[in-house]
């Protein structure tokens, strides 16, 4: 073999081996920023959440499912002190506790969280934590891990 056969081997070597390197590192940045689900509510300032589309509004998601949730918030008759106008806190339906990372506080206009559903499928109940109004108990809506 001439030692230019050889350096061109090489050169042909070092080439596949970024190429693959260059397609692994995509693969796994990739991976990583995985599109989240994006939930659309609206935290309206009648002390309800709103979904477009639907009359009576309820989250349904995959366990363990990463999700976009987009909020826009609306203030009612009454908000905290913080200037938090409505809460959304996700409780279990089997025994009313809250779920770790879901206890979230609006402020007037739009905000995103991001968000893991729980892994245990199962009914939950995502309740208002602010005092909105006279009416903040009504402000609950149902939802739903699927496995
Ligand atoms: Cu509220």
């Amino acid at each position: 073999m001439t030692r230019n056969s050889r350096l061109w081997r090489t050169l042909a070597l070092v080439t596949v081996g970024c190429t693959l390197l260059t397609g692994l590192l995509r693969s796994g940045a990739k991976a990583q920023l995985a599109q989240p689900r994006v939930i659309e509510v609206l935290a309206d300032s009648d002390s309800r959440y709103k979904i477009a589309g639907e009359r009576t509004p309820e989250i349904t998601v995959k366990s363990g499912e990463l999700l976009l949730l987009r909020v826009t918030a609306r203030r009612g008759k009454t908000w905290n002190r913080d200037g938090s106008i409505h809460g959304f806190s996700l409780l279990r339906g089997k025994d009313r506790t809250k779920v770790e990372g879901w206890d979230l506080l609006f402020k007037p206009g739009k905000q995103e969280f991001r968000l893991t559903a729980p892994t245990e499928p199962g009914e939950y109940e995502v309740v208002c934590t602010v005092i909105c109004s006279e009416d903040h108990e009504g402000m609950h809506m149902k939802f739903t891990v699927l496995p």
